[in-house]
């Protein structure tokens, strides 16, 4: 419904400018944080997408989704899962509480039919429910399509018809949700371009809590991060996997747009825009800066293919910067639209939330920190490629996120354990985050002044 193919030139032309002020920097460490491990990925272009297609003419507007869940669709789910597995808090305890969170939805035409999908940077499959889909709740028993909560169904059969031989896929969210189905081939079109004969599923089982309006999901991750089995049954053996080409890596190798992508999305997580190609043009942003930041490869969650191919788009900021404390220790972030809060490293999560006025306390129920819904929040930057991201202080405290019991309010910085730590909507607020996949850079430009 809401696609909106905006004009860019004046983008174009304040970027021009821009170029020369990039600033180098590569963030890469002598040695890594105890217990990660990554290395840096090849450029796949080098030298091509950024400057070539600095703002994009394929724009794409986001809607921001109240869901009953958020946060669990990818890395989140991650976190969650590797919290449990570390003994902390369970994930139920997460995912239960994060009521009043956000997603983001973009507009995709699949085969002919209109469908909201969830964007997430986090995973890697785009899949929808098909037409006669089984809803199951989190035993199997089944229940009426209504309760998954999903929008209008996909298309009833892929225009390419399956893959051959056979394949479905399997993905297990770490909350719990768990979507399978047969995998085939559609054309999705996101504004005006096309990628055909994309491989794609269309879910015919789900455990799902949905929001009634978006009809599956849209992975922007990379091929590692897929999970298409081999056979039509319930096998989902490692070694039956077969990785396959997701969504944005064919438009780009179907020669669509150039190998890179953005996003801005708006205060209040209640909108925002994704660029394909080029850089999404996003009220208040300092295009006079750019942070840039290898993208690295790490090996963050327990799946082997995650060490040696790109999986999560993941920096190494230089810092934080609270109050008058700076913290300078070096760990890896995953950039995720699809988690609500930032995630720190425990120690700088507490520091930072004992800074706020009054301190906010740990709630391990939710995991998160909670503080007076109308605390004054330190100032806070993370700092990345020499560059201070001041998340503005509106973002800071969720007033609508409160803890029936004490009446106090969810803060964006929480703790996350061991890891992974995420860069979550609380920070891309704050700047137009662009996923520069052919430079294996990650950009971001600070959007301070709206
Ligand atoms: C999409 O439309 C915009 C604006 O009309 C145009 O500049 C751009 O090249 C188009 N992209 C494709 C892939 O056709
Ligand atoms: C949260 O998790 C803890 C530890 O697993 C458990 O004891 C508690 O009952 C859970 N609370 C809720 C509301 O599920
Ligand atoms: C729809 O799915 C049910 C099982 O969930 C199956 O019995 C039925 O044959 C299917 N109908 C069509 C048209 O595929
Ligand atoms: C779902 O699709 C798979 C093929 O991927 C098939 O084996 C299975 O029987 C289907 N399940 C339902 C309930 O239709
Ligand atoms: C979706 O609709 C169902 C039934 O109309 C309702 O019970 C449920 O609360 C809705 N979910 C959301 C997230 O709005
Ligand atoms: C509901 C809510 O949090 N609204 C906030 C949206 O952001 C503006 C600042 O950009 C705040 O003033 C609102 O309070």
């Amino acid at each position: 419904m809401k696609i909106a193919l905006v004009n860019l030139l004046a983008y174009g032309a304040a970027l021009v400018g821009a170029v020369a002020l990039i600033h180098p920097h590569r963030n890469v460490l002598e040695a890594p944080p105890p217990g990660f491990s990554y290395k840096l990925p090849k450029a796949f272009h080098p030298g091509s997408a950024f400057r070539a297609s600095q703002a994009s003419d394929n724009v794409q507007r986001l809607r921001g989704v109240r869901g009953t869940k958020t946060n669990v669709k990818s890395v989140a789910a991650v976190l969650g899962a590797h919290q449990r597995q570390v003994g902390g808090f369970g994930y139920e305890n997460i995912t239960t509480t994060t009521a009043y969170g956000t997603q983001y939805a973009t507009e995709a035409v699949w085969d002919g039919i209109h469908t909201w999908l969830l964007l997430d940077t986090g995973s890697s499959d785009t899949w929808a429910v098909g037409s006669n889909f089984t809803c199951v709740d989190y035993a199997g028993e089944f229940l009426p399509q209504g309760a998954c909560g999903f929008g209008p169904p996909g298309p009833e059969k892929f225009a390419y018809g399956y893959t051959q031989p056979e394949q479905h896929m399997f993905i297990q969210y770490g909350d719990g949700e768990i979507v399978s189905g047969p995998m085939g081939f559609s054309d999705i079109a996101f504004g005006n371009i096309t990628v055909r004969q994309q491989e794609v599923c269309l879910a015919n089982t789900t455990f799902w809590y949905g929001n009634n309006l978006t009809s599956g999901l849209m992975g922007l991750g990379f091929p590692s991060l897929t999970n298409a089995y081999l056979g039509s049954s319930d096998d989902h053996d490692p070694d039956n996997q077969i990785e396959y080409s997701p969504v944005f890596t064919s438009m780009v190798s179907q020669g669509q747009v150039p190998p890179v992508f953005s996003i801005a999305i708006d205060r209040n997580s209640s909108s925002g825009i994704l660029a394909w190609g080029g850089i999404a043009p996003a009220v208040g942003a300092d295009f006079s800066q750019i942070a840039s930041l290898d993208l690295i490869i790490t090996n963050l969650i327990e799946l082997p293919v995650t060490a040696y191919e790109y999986s999560f788009y993941t920096v190494i900021p230089d810092g934080w910067l609270f109050d008058q404390n700076t913290n300078t220790k070096k760990y890896p972030y995953i950039v995720d639209s699809g988690t609500t809060l930032c995630y720190l490293p425990p120690p700088l999560a507490e520091a930072i939330n004992l800074a706020f006025q009054p301190s906010a306390v740990y709630l391990w129920m939710y995991g998160a920190y909670f503080t007076s819904c109308n605390a004054v929040p330190p100032t806070i930057s993370v700092k990345l490629g020499g560059i201070d991201f001041w998340l503005n202080p509106v973002d800071l405290i969720y007033r609508n996120m409160v803890d029936p019991l004490t009446g106090l309010c969810m803060t964006a910085i929480a703790s996350g354990g061991s890891g992974p730590y995420i860069l979550g909507d609380a920070f891309m607020q704050n700047a137009v985050v662009v996923f520069d996949v052919g430079e294996a850079k990650m950009r971001f430009i600070p959007r301070p002044f709206y």
